[in-house]
């Protein structure tokens, strides 16, 4: 069998390491009766036709980021709510390897769109970019900050007192070097690779969101597949839970090294506690027109995750 699998990103970044990573146990535990071919970002389209593809069989799996699946996944969108995830990595990496809430009810959401969710990962802490020193929401006035496709970072980030402008990644660096946008949001390994500090003056760090991904595959397609081939994915996805964990802090930290030793490098700007409780006190209306939007099984979802953060923090 020869299985697609298509990212969201380019060759060198951390989905590209989980999918070679994929790629890699699963051809030599098939023994040869399965490859994997792996299509990084450009050809095959943007983020929402990637997801589009892996829905009508054309792709068997891909990357689609919650920043992305909004308009198609409603409830996926809890993940793009600021400050909601824990601050304890492991917790983190816990919760989105195998929490109930999402394998169970919002698994259900991505079969209604012919999609099998396969695994959730983090990519890093997201950071933003800009090319004027952003401390507050009164220095977010008027400026055009671009964000994902979903719906709600669009109110994330006019609760952060900015201009959200959503477009795909592809056009982020043209659309930061023509002033089209004044910044963007991004974890650091992609800041790096997409060279949009090139393009910027300034990463501030705020703490308010990871960035997530899923892996999903066609949903006949896996459900088609043999006993056999099914727990070579499904261990596979497993495995895989602390490979990804440990590249995506290794490249992030990498990176970052890069990117302070290259000309012209950005001024690193930390938000203190105090600085940050505007953006955390903003937060609050995000949560609330998230259940707006997503209605009573959007709010179970969150307040089940809620749960599931309280719980693992605690027993930290
Ligand atoms: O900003 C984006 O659109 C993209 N950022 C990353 C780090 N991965 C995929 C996503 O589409």
């Amino acid at each position: 069998a020869q299985w697609k699998f298509a990212l969201e990103e380019v060759d060198g970044s951390v989905q590209d390491a989980y999918a070679e990573a994929f790629k890699k146990r699963i051809e030599e535990k098939s023994g040869g009766d399965v490859t994997v071919n792996i299509y990084p970002y450009g050809s095959l389209g943007t983020s929402t036709q990637l997801t589009e593809l892996v829905a009508n069989g054309a792709l068997q799996f891909a990357n689609a980021s919650p920043g992305h699946l909004g308009k198609l996944i409603e409830p996926i969108q809890v993940f793009s709510i600021p400050y909601l995830l824990p601050e304890n990595d492991e917790c983190t990496k816990k919760i989105l390897g195998s929490s109930d809430v999402l394998y169970d009810s919002l698994s259900d959401e991505f079969e209604n769109q012919g999609l099998k969710l396969l695994t959730m990962y983090p990519e890093g802490e997201m950071v933003w970019t800009a090319n004027k020193k952003v401390t507050s929401p009164e220095d977010f006035e008027n400026f055009k900050i671009r964000v994902m496709t979903s719906p709600l970072l669009v109110r994330a980030y006019e609760a952060f007192g900015a201009n959200p402008t959503p477009m795909p990644y592809s056009e982020v660096y043209s659309g930061l070097q023509l002033g089209q946008i004044d910044g963007q949001v991004n974890p650091i390994f992609a800041i790096q690779e997409m060279k949009f500090y090139e393009v910027q003056d300034y990463m501030i760090w705020a703490g308010q969101q990871e960035f997530t991904t899923t892996v999903v595959a066609n949903a006949d397609f896996y459900d088609g597949l043999s006993e056999e081939h099914k727990q070579l994915v499904d261990s596979t996805v497993d495995e895989m839970v602390d490979v990804i964990f440990k590249t995506q802090n290794q490249y992030n930290q990498e990176r970052l090294e890069k990117i302070k030793a290259s000309d012209n490098a950005p001024e690193m700007v930390h938000l203190s506690d105090e600085q940050r409780a505007p953006f955390r006190e903003a937060a609050k209306k995000v949560e609330a027109k998230f259940v707006e939007m997503t209605g009573e099984p959007g709010e179970k979802v969150l307040n089940a995750l809620k749960q599931e953060i309280k719980t693992c923090e605690q027993s930290m």
